[in-house]
């Protein structure tokens, strides 16, 4: 079995990588990611020379490298990671949103047309639904919640999936799509909340909170998701989504506190900034259909899953350090000022 990896070299994708790895040490695993500002490659360091693993740094968006790769490994299996994955940078500027995230899921299916694939899963997003009021604590999305995109990231993404079930219905390509709430664990690249806020309060940097902190997302331990993929890609039915979620919500001033008190450092870091334009409120999945078909249940307890997590920020300060201090920086500074 041979699996296409797209994105192996970011959060999601690399964890993923691992996991297969472990889950299923006979699977050749071939890792296509562009190396873009969110791609690192000392992530994947420790299986570079595994003999069934191969790296080729391309843009999903190319169609002759993405046809070659096809040609001569003969994937039976692709998983799409490879995204632009920011809010932030996606309301600063969308168009690369739209290249990779559209544009880079049609290139991909079109060589699984072409050379024929068992299963072309797309790695999507909670995001696509919108959000939920906060007064409604009874409503969650399920797999039949209109698509309702507040963001161009979550745009993006719920245009790939039309695109990804268009692609089933009118060619019969075997697709499976999944939308997963709020990640988080090792090699989450420090602008996304969770990383930011360990990274920030280890350096006695001010923790910045969008509007008033009372957004509420739902958090899922990273290696969880991965398990709802193998599970998918095994035993899931093609055409079908699935929505995944560990029924974790949590305001983000609560993390953010959390996280405070886990390092030690005084909530006095915490600083209110101005809120996110289009700013979704909550988040919320109803895993019913993942579990009731599939028996998928998440394994890591949040309270176990972050502890984890501030550990391997700890243990692995130069992986985050240098991003921090490279072009990063610029970044930092458009989006938050001095
Ligand atoms: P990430 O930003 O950490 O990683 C994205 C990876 O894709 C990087 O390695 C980057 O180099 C690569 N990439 C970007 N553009 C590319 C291109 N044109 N060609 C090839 N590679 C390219 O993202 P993540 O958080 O790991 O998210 C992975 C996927 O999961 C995304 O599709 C995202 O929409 C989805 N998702 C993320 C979350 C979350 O909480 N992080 C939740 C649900 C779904
Ligand atoms: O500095 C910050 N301060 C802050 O208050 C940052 C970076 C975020 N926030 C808030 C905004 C959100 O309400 O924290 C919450 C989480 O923000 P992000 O980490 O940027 O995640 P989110 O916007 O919820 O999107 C994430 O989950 C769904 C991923 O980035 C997406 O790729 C995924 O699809």
């Amino acid at each position: 079995m041979t699996i296409v990896v797209t994105g192996g070299a970011g959060f999601i994708g690399a964890n993923f990588i691992y996991y297969m790895r472990s889950a299923h040490p006979d699977y050749r695993i071939v890792c296509i990611d562009k190396l873009t500002y969110a791609g690192n490659l000392s992530t994947l360091a420790p299986i570079m020379d595994d003999p069934d693993f191969r790296f080729i740094k391309a843009d999903i968006c190319d169609r002759d490298a993405i046809e070659t790769v096809f040609q001569e490994e003969k994937p039976d299996i692709l998983v799409n990671f490879a995204a632009e994955s920011h809010v932030d940078r996606s309301i600063a500027d969308p168009q690369v949103f739209l290249q990779t995230n559209v544009l880079g899921t049609q290139v991909l299916m079109d060589a699984c047309r072409k050379y024929g694939i068992k299963r072309y899963h797309q790695v999507s997003t909670d995001e696509v639904y919108g959000d939920l009021p906060l007064d409604r604590p009874d409503l969650f999305f399920t797999e039949e919640t209109p698509i309702h995109a507040s963001s161009p990231y979550s745009a993006s993404k719920a245009a790939a999936d039309l695109l990804v079930i268009a692609y089933h219905r009118t060619y019969g390509l075997p697709v499976s799509i999944s939308r997963c709430s709020n990640n988080y664990g090792p090699y989450q690249f420090p602008e996304k909340l969770i990383p930011l806020m360990i990274a920030n309060a280890l350096s006695d940097k001010q923790l910045p909170v969008y509007g008033q902190g009372i957004n509420v997302r739902d958090w899922l331990y990273v290696e969880d998701h991965c398990k709802a993929i193998d599970l998918i890609l095994h035993n899931g039915s093609a055409g079908s989504i699935y929505n995944i979620g560990g029924h974790n919500e949590m305001r983000n001033i609560d993390i953010v506190k959390l996280i405070c008190h886990a390092l030690n450092k005084p909530e006095s870091l915490i600083c209110y900034v101005k809120d996110r334009k289009g700013h979704d409120l909550r988040y919320a999945i109803d895993p019913a259909k993942i579990h009731e078909e599939l028996g998928w249940l998440p394994d890591t307890k949040f309270a176990d899953g972050i502890q984890k997590t501030i550990a391997w920020y700890l243990e692995n300060r130069e992986w985050w350090e240098e991003i921090v201090s490279g072009e990063y920086q610029k970044y930092y500074e458009k989006m938050y000022g001095a």
